[in-house]
């Protein structure tokens, strides 16, 4: 459903010209646009890098947290108010590196958030040192002889986790890659979508043409509620030596939400709950004893 509502602010980006972030920056808004939210009932939370200053752009709600934990703060958003739309966005370096446990939890949990990973393979904002997901052999400022370390797979990792909404989408299809964070809000649960992604100043490996030369969209009649055949599909890239990187819906399953399951959260969004009393709180901790 198309709308009037615009939901950038008008500030300036502070990407490099040409860098991927401004396609996951159009894919977004072309989400939110084609569902048509209240901007007041979304939420964008970010971690550090250049990929995090994703909610500057959007004039919804927006929280610029800590390298590697906007898992926790939107989670912990979500279990306050459930009516809001929890959007996480951050980078490869802030997700699969030092936030990766956070990444795991919310997955088996089952938190009801939309988290787009911008995975640029590199560390953007620190200038350029290797990334969970740099390829083995890549040189970056940090590996200068070349990375000996066997890359992340991101898809992989979050199906092993149980994330009930798993994708890939490529910064430089803004237009499937909106379809893909539009299904991903829609989806009651953990949706994540790993989006490959170009930094045009410090990755010279994984570059756009690189992207464009080895990504395919996932086929039709692929059935993405086959565990087994997502499992296929997320060792495709490294199986095949890079040559074939599938983009689209890997797996989808619809399974209870954390938040459907809590016994206090059932009663609907916490905001809207009355304040215990005093004596309330000291009853029901009496009965933990
Ligand atoms: C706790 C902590 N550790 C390290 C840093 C330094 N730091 C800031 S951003 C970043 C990595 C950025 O890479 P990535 O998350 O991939 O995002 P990009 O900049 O590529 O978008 C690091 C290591 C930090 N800010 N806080
Ligand atoms: S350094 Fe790389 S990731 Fe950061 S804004 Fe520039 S191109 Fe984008």
């Amino acid at each position: 459903m198309a709308n009037n509502i615009n939901y950038t602010s008008g500030a300036k980006p502070v990407w490099c010209p040409g860098c991927g972030d401004y396609g996951v920056f159009a894919g977004l808004n072309s989400a939110l646009t084609q569902l048509g939210i209240d901007k007041e009932k979304v939420l964008i939370v970010s971690g550090i890098g250049c990929s995090s200053a994703m909610p500057h752009v959007f004039s919804t709600y927006g929280i610029h947290s800590l390298h590697g934990r906007l898992i926790p703060v939107a989670t912990g958003a979500k279990l306050a108010n459930d009516d809001l739309t929890v959007i996480g966005v951050g980078g490869d370096g802030d997700g699969y590196g030092i936030g990766v446990g956070h990444l795991i939890h919310a997955a088996r949990r089952n938190v009801d958030m939309t988290y787009i990973v911008i995975d640029n393979q590199i560390y953007g904002l620190t200038t350029g040192q290797a990334s969970p997901t740099s390829l083995l052999g890549a040189k970056t400022k940090s590996t200068p002889l070349g990375s000996i370390e066997t890359p992340e797979n991101p898809v992989g990792v979050a199906l092993a986790a149980g994330a009930s909404y798993v994708a890939r989408g490529f910064a430089g299809d803004p237009v499937h890659l909106a379809g893909l964070i539009k299904e991903g809000i829609l989806h009651k649960g953990f949706a994540i979508i790993d989006v490959l992604s170009n930094c045009v100043t410090f990755n010279n490996l994984n570059t756009g043409d690189w992207y464009k030369q080895r990504v395919y969209k996932i086929e039709e009649g692929y059935d993405p509620t086959d565990m087994s055949k997502a499992v296929e599909k997320a060792l495709e890239a490294e199986r095949s030596n890079w040559s074939k990187i599938p983009i689209g819906l890997f797996y989808k399953k619809e399974r209870p939400t954390y938040s459907e399951q809590d016994i206090t959260l059932k009663k609907g969004p916490l905001v809207n709950q009355p304040d215990p009393t005093k004596q309330q709180v000291l009853e029901a901790l009496d009965d933990l004893r």
